[in-house]
């Protein structure tokens, strides 16, 4: 019996036809691979839990799961990403899924608990929060063996890993999926470099003529950066990373610290992976100029110090679906996005289908390598093998249609061999 919490089960109807959109626009995932997948069932008798954004998307990749034989448990990576409709759906096609939109961060771990008192085979992350709560109040699935390995979707997630990798205290084998070539070149990129567009969703504001200030300059800001410099803004890159700098620099961006762009921002966003990327303080934020739009695009809401803002507030005024007007003491205005949460999940709908299929393509396939792999996986941060990345870039080529050269042996032995010289 399906076991679930969720905010309303009559969403159902709509939530099929949105899994149906994003499913026409997932090839790999939804054709090629969950095809094989019901065929060969190579996830019989594997339970697997995913921390996901609940979006229409994530639902297509627990299809293509349950197709491969698993019994799929789900709860959400965000409280404001999970898409309600997409909840119902699932209900009705018997995926298990405690998640619901504007849940309490009390109420978030409660889920993450629901999907890990099933005792999963294999955890799927966006984040790093279930796998840590597993490390914390679970401990016994991880030494009897009962988690075989686990999955990291994002950026932040594998920063945190890293961490624990390094201080001993990562005790399952890890797959950094995000750090494959096939996720973070694409989903990255391109996903959350179209996400400046939650700017417009929030405020329907005009780019062009814009001092947009981009903090970062990583996949997910870079993106951005090209993004909003091709909608007309005057962009301005901030950075701690010397060399990432000059790679900004040198694509002709303007470089300085955050400190000095404040005055002049028109609006802020942030991807940077790091914690107040506007320094907490009164002093940082009279320097904001009046009407500024902040929003973030990284994962945690601690980039815009969101705490902080609210705490200086003078008023807080809803003013539109998932923007407030923030008045100050001083009487400047500053309008900020989705609660300094992903302002990419929360005003849209999260990076579009089209690129999500090649990182749920990663995930499905990276399931079945475990499965398959299970008796010789140590605990560390291991990466996606390179032959997984790569079919997973044929499968996206030959689903749009294109062709590629492939080497021939004298082409392979060149590359592969140092005797060829002057
Ligand atoms: N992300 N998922 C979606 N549509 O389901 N959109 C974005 C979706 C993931 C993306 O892979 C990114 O690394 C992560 O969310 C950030 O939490």
């Amino acid at each position: 019996m399906v076991k679930y919490k969720i905010a309303d089960e009559s969403l159902a109807e709509k939530g099929l036809e949105s899994l149906y959109i994003a499913e026409n626009k997932m090839p790999v995932t939804v054709k090629v691979i969950r095809e094989r997948f019901a065929k060969e069932k190579p996830l019989q008798g594997i339970k697997i839990a995913g921390c996901l954004h609940v979006t229409k998307e994530t639902a297509n990749l627990a299809r293509t799961l349950k197709a491969g034989g698993a019994e799929v448990y789900l709860c959400g990576s965000n409280p404001l990403s999970t898409q309600d409709d997409v909840t119902a759906a699932l209900v009705k096609e018997d995926i298990n899924v405690f998640a619901w939109h504007g849940n309490t961060d009390e109420e978030f771990y409660w889920c993450i608990r629901q999907c890990l008192k099933e005792k999963p085979n294999i955890l799927i992350d966006d984040g790093a929060d279930m796998i840590v709560t597993a490390h914390k109040e679970f401990p016994e699935l991880i030494e009897d063996g009962t988690i075989i390995a686990c999955q990291e979707e994002t950026t932040t997630g594998v920063k945190r890993f890293k961490a624990m990798d390094k201080q001993g205290i990562l005790k399952v084998p890890l797959y950094p999926v995000n750090d494959a070539r096939c996720k973070n070149q694409f989903d990255n990129e391109l996903g959350t470099g179209q996400g400046v567009v939650a700017a417009i969703y929030g405020m329907h504001v005009l780019f062009a003529g814009k001092n947009v200030i981009i903090a970062g300059y990583g996949h997910c800001s870079s993106g951005m950066a090209l993004r909003a410099r091709g909608l007309g803004a005057n962009v301005i890159i901030t950075e701690v990373d010397p060399i990432k700098a000059l790679q900004a620099k040198f694509a002709g961006y303007q470089v300085m610290p955050i400190a000095d762009t404040l005055s002049v921002a028109d609006i802020i966003l942030t991807a940077t992976g790091c914690k107040h990327v506007i320094a907490p303080t009164k002093g940082m934020f009279d320097k904001l100029k009046d009407g500024v739009i902040l929003g973030n695009l990284g994962h945690f809401d601690i980039e815009i110090p969101t705490k902080e803002i609210y705490e200086h507030a003078k008023e807080i005024k809803p003013i539109r679906k998932d923007v407030e007007e923030i008045t100050f003491p001083n009487g400047k205005k500053v309008y900020l996005l989705a609660k300094g949460r992903l302002a990419n999940l929360v005003l849209s709908e999260g990076h579009p289908a089209e690129v999500m299929d090649m990182s749920f393509g990663l995930q499905s396939l990276m399931s079945e390598y475990i499965v398959k792999n299970k008796d010789s996986l140590k605990p560390g941060i291991i990466n996606v093998p390179t032959e997984i990345d790569d079919q997973v870039g044929f499968l996206k080529l030959q689903s749009m249609g294109v062709k590629i050269d492939t080497l021939t042996e004298e082409q392979y032995n060149y590359i592969h061999g140092y005797e060829e010289g002057t």
